[in-house]
């Protein structure tokens, strides 16, 4: 569990728990399903929100990820305030409720749920970033784009960015992938635009993350512009710092340059507060309303870019 001044943190039974009641007060529009099972057995839960919740409506799709990396427990909030507003706001918020309407929106609080639940064990923070097969792998370098391509993750199983024997060998990444993919119908891929969040460092991040280079194969000048666009929009109303993930450091088998690169979602990256190592990977959880509340806006405009294309 987690250690007392931070109990307002979901644990990822809270947070199954959170999604069931979601579900059960509004099952015209909440619906929870399972993209598949994490190293140790966890369901993936993911929760879509949608008018007619039930249909299977070619409708634009919107994607937000969270707890990729075990510690980073700030973005599991993030996911649930998304499930909180969307659902809570229908019937009154007309903003929400046109985007509940015209988009399918699908939320994954726990990608890593048993690196996260290793992480408070003991009810003490162990500052664990990757999932929990074998010395762990990062599974944001484990995704099946230039993995391991550019010296942007580590081939070493004790390693932080340890990318893994393969690409998608985490069970982890393998489903989420595989759920991405089965929204492929008829050719076309329905989820449109993703943010993948994290902490720390108040960013806003777009693909490509393996190289420095903005353009060349598969992203086109208008394409690299379409990003930086509505990255700098996005950041424009969290105060985050918008730029290309490379210009951070280097990753190769990120999730982002995947999801660009073989399904052309418009994905990011938001690295959420703090700015600064203090206090890191682990605020409080008075931070929680601020700094989850703090990305409505953002959230909004993602979503209604899907809509808009
Ligand atoms: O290194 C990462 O995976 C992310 N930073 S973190 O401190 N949360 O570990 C940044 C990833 C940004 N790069 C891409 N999205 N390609
Ligand atoms: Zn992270």
């Amino acid at each position: 569990e987690f250690p007392p001044g931070y109990t307002g943190y979901h644990t990822y039974a809270e947070v199954t728990t959170e999604l069931q009641k979601a579900q059960a007060n509004y099952p015209a529009i909440a619906k929870l399903s399972s993209a598949g099972k994490s190293y140790e057995g966890r369901t993936l839960n993911v929760l879509k929100i949608s008018k007619n919740v039930e249909a299977d409506e070619n409708e634009p799709e919107v994607l937000f990820t969270c707890n990729q990396h075990a510690r980073e427990h700030l973005t599991t909030e993030m996911c649930l305030r998304i499930v909180d507003r969307f659902t809570k706001g229908y019937a009154t918020d007309p903003a929400i409720k046109k985007m509940v309407d015209s988009t399918a929106i699908f939320v994954i609080p726990n990608v890593n749920p048993d690196g996260s639940e290793y992480d408070i064990s003991g009810g003490r923070f162990h500052s664990w970033r990757k999932n929990r097969q074998g010395q762990g792998t990062d599974t944001n370098r484990n995704w099946g784009y230039k993995w391991g391509c550019c010296g942007g993750s580590s081939g070493s199983p004790s390693n932080e960015t340890y990318r893994g024997p393969s690409a998608f060998s985490a069970p982890e990444t393998k489903a989420v992938s595989n759920w991405v993919n089965a929204h492929k119908v008829n050719g076309v891929q329905r989820i449109k635009t993703h943010i993948d969040f994290h902490t720390y460092s108040e960013l806003v991040l777009w693909p490509w993350g393996y190289t420095y280079d903005a353009t060349g194969p598969g992203m086109t000048q208008a394409e690299a512009a379409k990003f930086q666009n509505l990255g700098r929009q996005m950041a424009a109303t969290n105060g985050y710092t918008p730029e290309q993930s490379s210009q951070l450091y280097i990753t190769d088998g990120s999730m982002n340059d995947w999801m660009w690169a073989t399904n052309r979602i418009w994905s990011y990256t938001f690295e959420m507060y703090p700015r600064g190592g203090s206090p890191g990977f682990y605020p409080p959880d008075s931070a929680i309303v601020p700094q989850t509340t703090r990305n409505d806006k953002a959230v909004d405009i993602i979503i209604n870019a899907a809509i808009t294309g």
